[in-house]
């Protein structure tokens, strides 16, 4: 017996030996990693990661980060990333080879290319995608208050009710309150119609419509409602009609999220939520995009970062000049086309298609300008001014919310 009992001691000690070397190699590698992250990230010096990195590290919960560092590197590992850099001018380099076969789905992530730029928004394939959309399996404690404006919104209501309902997100920690004003059709009916069924079928812990009694706003068609010359007071009374809305949400709950969607998406993916949630940010986007034929394209173009170029443009302008997003050319980079960063980036406009603000910044005074701020309006003039409080503003390149065509 006595004989047996030290090899078993000797091979327990070996065992724990290769136990620690394992571990120590385990601990090099995270670092190794970490800092190489770092060195890409100050690489990039035009734009502020730090700020992602920063909301990334406080998230509570750690998961989350490992998660993230630990896709993300599979995903680096993985992947060709046809990402070009940046020039002199802090603009993305643009690939004007690149030739998107709209029959095949990209096994790789694209940088920023010429037809990209404009319009289309090639299909990456799906074993790429998911990648950048797991999630950690957690518990959800935090109150989402959904606002919808809504005027004229008849059309859309249904399908809007339909997506909404479908959302994973648990539906009892989920308010919703459309935002009606000047509606000459039946949008109010709808709309409460709307309201009752999330509230009983689908147990949103409540939703309602709210008569917002805003004098004003802009009527018209399409074609007139989209003319640059009536933005500034098409947008003025949206940024209007968003804070009532706003006020109104807070009076009711104190909500951990503000989740902002417009009455006329068409498909949302269904764990849109807990998507914005990941970013642990303060305010987060999603791509805002059309299905037209079966191709992508980019419908709102409110979600951006600025790029030195565009900055140089700006400091030319009176301070009261509203620069417009996708009426001609600004220099700007657009979110569907920053997938080549990763999950996470960094934005300085955002659009309100999918739009998500922690309330906590609302409630420190955080609104949509309703007169010119930087140059912008209404979501983007929201963005400004957060990034000016020292809030995070970010984007989801990889979730993707299709607006009606
Ligand atoms: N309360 C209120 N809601 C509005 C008003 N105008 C539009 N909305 C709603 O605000 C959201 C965004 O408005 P849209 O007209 O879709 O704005 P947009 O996406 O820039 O324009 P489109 O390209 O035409 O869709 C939608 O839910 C509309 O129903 C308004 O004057 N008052
Ligand atoms: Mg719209």
């Amino acid at each position: 017996m006595m004989g047996l009992r030290y090899p078993r001691i000797l091979g327990k000690q070996i065992l724990k030996l290769i136990f620690l070397i394992l571990l120590f190699i385990c601990g090099v590698q995270f670092t190794r990693y970490d800092r190489n992250k770092s060195r890409e990230i100050s690489a990039q010096k035009d734009f502020d990661h730090r700020s992602v990195r920063k909301d990334l590290n406080s998230n509570k919960s750690s998961r989350n980060i490992r998660k993230y560092i630990k896709l993300t590197k599979l995903a680096k590992s993985n992947i060709h990333r046809a990402f070009g850099g940046l020039d002199s001018n802090g603009s993305p380099i643009i690939d004007r080879k690149f030739k998107y076969d709209r029959a095949k789905q990209l096994d790789y992530i694209p940088s920023v290319f010429e037809a990209v730029n404009h319009h289309e928004v090639p299909y990456i394939s799906e074993n790429i995608t998911k990648m950048f959309l797991v999630l950690p399996n957690i518990k959800y404690e935090e109150k989402v208050a959904i606002l919808t404006p809504v005027r004229n919104a008849v059309r859309a209501l249904k399908r809007f009710g339909e997506q909404v309902g479908k959302l994973t997100y648990p539906h009892e920690l989920m308010s919703l309150y459309f935002g009606e004003d000047g509606s000459i059709d039946n949008t109010i009916e709808i709309a409460n119609i709307t309201a009752h069924q999330l509230e009983t079928q689908r147990k949103f812990h409540t939703a309602d419509v709210v008569r917002l009694n805003i004098s004003g706003g802009f009527h018209g068609s399409d074609y007139v409602r989209h003319k640059p010359e009536v933005q500034r007071t098409r947008r003025a009374h949206m940024a209007l009609a968003r804070n009532r809305l706003l006020r109104f949400a807070q009076d009711q709950n104190k909500f951990d999220h503000i989740l902002w969607i417009d009455s006329d998406v068409a498909e949302l993916p269904a764990d849109l939520v807990q998507q914005m949630l990941f970013t642990n940010s303060d305010v987060v986007a999603t791509c805002c995009l059309t299905k037209t034929r079966g191709h992508k394209m980019k419908y709102d173009m409110n979600s951006w970062r600025e790029t030195n170029n565009s900055i140089n443009k700006l400091s030319k302008l009176e301070p009261d000049y509203l620069v417009l997003e996708g009426y001609r050319k600004s220099l700007r980079i657009y979110l569907p086309d920053l997938k080549s960063e990763g999950r996470v980036v960094p934005l300085d406009g955002v659009g309100g298609c999918a739009l998500m603000v922690k309330a906590k910044c609302h409630r420190s005074g955080l609104q949509f300008p309703e007169v010119v701020y930087k140059h912008h309006i209404e979501t983007e003039g929201l963005a400004k001014m957060a990034r000016d409080m020292g809030y995070s503003v970010v984007g989801l390149p990889f979730v993707e919310v299709f607006h009606e065509v």
